[in-house]
């Protein structure tokens, strides 16, 4: 099936460097033909589409996969929320890279029989990487696809003990005045903090992220590591963590003290349950071009049948 997003070709289930750079090469020489046949243009030539920094290689999960062409790496690092460092979608590639990634520190306590304070390689280290490609949808009403490189949340959960006080997972995010511009100004209650029930913490969709397209995530995409919960608006996806806390209270979150008719706890992909100043039905899909029909999203974010008994007997529309 052609997608008029196309603006990459799904990765073999192995994705070493010297693939990724044959694929760029030949997206680069195959960059010419789109323009002649009428579809969109797309910025795959520029050299900065080609992926930096440190290489971090993971087998794909095929399982827990789209099927859909991912963004390109100039779309995923360019066009970003992180609003520690200004609310404009490129601040963060402009200003993300001053945040102080070494040392780092992650605090994993609360609710856990054996709390610990981790650095990044010891949590890279704690389970087997893999590539999952997972579709993200911004509050907003745009999407990308992006391969992720990570291991499920659930696998650092069970290596601390939750006790049955943990009903609840709160996530920190790095708070560095010095280097965050954005937390100058009172957006948010920095730093910015977000939530997920036990179940939704422990459910094998949940990733734990170092990494996107066969390399180490870029700051603005929330180095040195983050969560991903692709059923769930990108808010929830808190970057850059540094305390990862248990307990027995659901948390109120940043975007919840912000608007808290505006942004729930659950948060979960609803094409149905509009925001209350813009509809959810539709998303546009991010380096299609302006002018581009925007898709239909689905309920979870196409990851009903995965997740959607999580939420049996719940008012939907009560708990958005
Ligand atoms: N710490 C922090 N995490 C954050 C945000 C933020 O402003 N600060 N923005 C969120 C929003 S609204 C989205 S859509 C995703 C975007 O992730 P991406 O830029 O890697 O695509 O990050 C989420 N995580
Ligand atoms: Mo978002």
């Amino acid at each position: 099936m052609r997608h008029p997003w196309k603006t990459d070709i799904a990765p073999s289930s192995i994705t070493p460097e010297s693939v990724w750079q044959g694929r760029r090469k030949f997206l680069r020489s195959a960059t010419l033909a789109p323009l002649a046949v009428g579809t969109p243009s797309i910025a795959l030539a520029t050299p900065s589409n080609d992926p930096i920094g440190p290489a971090l290689l993971a087998s794909r999960n095929a399982k827990w996969s789209a099927d859909e062409p991912a963004n390109s790496w100039r779309d995923i690092t360019s066009y970003n929320n992180f609003y520690e460092f200004g609310t404009g979608k490129g601040d963060p590639e402009k200003y993300a890279h001053r945040m102080q990634l070494t040392p780092w520190a992650v605090k994993i306590d609360g609710a856990v029989r054996n709390p610990m304070t981790l650095d990044t390689d010891s949590l890279r280290k704690l389970a087997p990487l893999e590539e999952r490609v997972y579709r993200l949808r911004c509050v907003e009403a745009w999407s990308l696809v992006i391969p992720w490189i990570g291991y499920p949340l659930s696998h650092l959960l069970k290596h601390v003990e939750p006790t049955e006080d943990a009903k609840y997972v709160v996530f920190t995010t790095a708070l560095q005045p010095d280097s965050m511009p954005g937390v100058r100004q009172p957006i948010l209650d920095w730093p910015y903090v977000e939530g997920l029930r036990m179940d939704e913490a422990m459910h094998p969709l949940t990733l734990l992220t170092f990494g996107l397209y066969g390399h180490e995530l870029p700051a603005q995409n929330g180095a040195p590591l983050r969560i991903v919960i692709p059923w769930k608006y990108g808010f929830k996806s808190g970057k850059s963590l540094a305390r990862i806390h248990l307990q027995r209270e659901q948390p109120t979150t940043s975007w919840m003290r912000a608007a808290p008719q505006e942004y729930g706890f659950y948060a979960n992909v609803n094409p149905d349950v509009p925001h209350p100043r813009w509809s959810q039905a539709t998303e546009r899909r991010i380096g299609t071009g302006f002018f581009a029909s925007r898709i239909p999203t689905q309920p979870f974010n196409g990851y009903e049948k995965d997740v959607a008994g999580l939420y049996r007997g719940m008012d939907l529309r009560r708990n958005f």
